[in-house]
């Protein structure tokens, strides 16, 4: 017994002695972000001049993320949802407020992104990355250009056609080449998306759902066709040069993802230094070039250059933009649109 016990002692001193009388949160932070969105080497990076442990999870929808969020259970301390998933997490208390004395980063953003419609003045995130929605294809099988969401739906590309498994992603473009509105609340159009979704499935056009994996696909010639984020579109098409994106004419989906630190955060400072660091210029760059993804910050765009900025994926021309919308919570609709997708996806 008094073996263990001084044993006991000998770890609690070695302990002590390693963390100082800090608890455990203070030398670390759980980080809550997407798939592939981080380039690995940034949390190297963070750790090293900062000394705070950074704990990895990724997510691959903003529904998933919600959900796990909401049930509490696992704290994070920095969460990466997009747009309109910020804008409900403000609704319901979820997020705590940042202390922009602790980001002086944040300038480096644009204008537009310093006060976004979905947390004015940006009171509870920062921007991160944005980004389109489109088709990623496969130009040898397509013979050219395609430039309508109809191709997803079109016979010669029967089982080669991949969809994402995410609620809004994929509803979203659906009411787009119905001619409604991506944040309608109408059921009667809902349901007809709906039903348009099921059509495409039992004609036989749809390979399958999936979320970060029809990238890979694509890279790989196993889809023609794919629903994806303009992000993981350039990064593909560096890596198969016979893949083209496009966002279709009947218009799209422009999202921004922020960060935020949920009202569960265990390591508010933390957090803080993690989003701020998240904002350096040559670190956005890193970033921005890792992922393929659009980086809010002015100061990184000059680090990238114009092979980054005039390319029409990372930087989308004006008239793409302007058949571009935001998606938005949709309050009450958000059952409704959650019960179509399991009706969709569960068979
Ligand atoms: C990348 C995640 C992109 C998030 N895999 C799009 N909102």
């Amino acid at each position: 017994m008094r073996k263990y016990l001084s044993l006991l002692l000998a770890l609690c001193l070695c302990a002590l002695s390693l963390f100082g009388c800090a608890p455990a949160s203070e030398n670390s932070i759980t980080v809550y972000n997407w798939e592939d969105y981080i380039n690995p080497e940034v949390i190297d990076l963070f750790e090293e001049e900062t000394g705070i442990q950074v704990n990895y999870v990724r997510f691959t929808t903003n529904e998933e993320m919600y959900i796990k969020l909401e049930k509490g259970g696992a704290s994070y301390d920095v969460a990466f949802p997009s747009d309109y998933m910020i804008e409900r997490m403000i609704q319901n208390d979820m997020l705590l407020p940042l202390d922009h004395e602790k980001l002086p980063n944040f300038t480096n953003n644009a204008q537009w992104l310093q006060d976004p419609d979905y947390d004015p003045d940006s009171l509870y995130s920062v921007p991160y990355m944005w980004g389109t929605v489109g088709i990623l294809y496969n130009t040898t099988v397509t013979g050219g250009e395609i430039d309508s969401w109809g191709a997803m739906w079109d016979e010669k590309y029967k089982k080669n056609v991949l969809m994402m498994d995410s609620v809004r992603d994929s509803l979203g473009v659906t009411l787009c080449y119905l001619g409604y509105d991506l944040n309608t609340r109408d059921e009667a159009q809902l349901e007809e998306a709906k039903q348009k979704l099921i059509e495409q499935k039992e004609s036989g056009v749809l390979l399958a759902y999936g979320v970060d994996e029809i990238k890979d696909k694509l890279v790989g010639g196993e889809a023609a066709l794919g629903l994806v984020w303009s992000g993981d579109a350039l990064t593909s098409m560096a890596l198969n040069e016979d893949l083209a994106y496009c966002v279709p004419k009947e218009g799209s989906n422009v999202w921004v993802d922020g960060m935020v630190i949920p009202a569960t955060a265990k390591n508010v400072e933390g957090a803080h230094l993690f989003i701020d660091f998240m904002m350096r210029p040559e670190i956005a760059a890193m970033n921005s070039e890792y992922i393929g993804y659009s980086t809010p910050n002015e100061a990184a765009l000059e680090i990238l250059g114009p092979e980054y900025t005039e390319d029409p994926t990372f930087n989308p021309p004006q008239d793409v933009l302007d058949r571009c919308t935001f998606f938005h919570d949709v309050s009450d609709a958000a059952k409704m649109y959650n019960d179509i997708w399991i009706e969709i996806t569960a068979n």
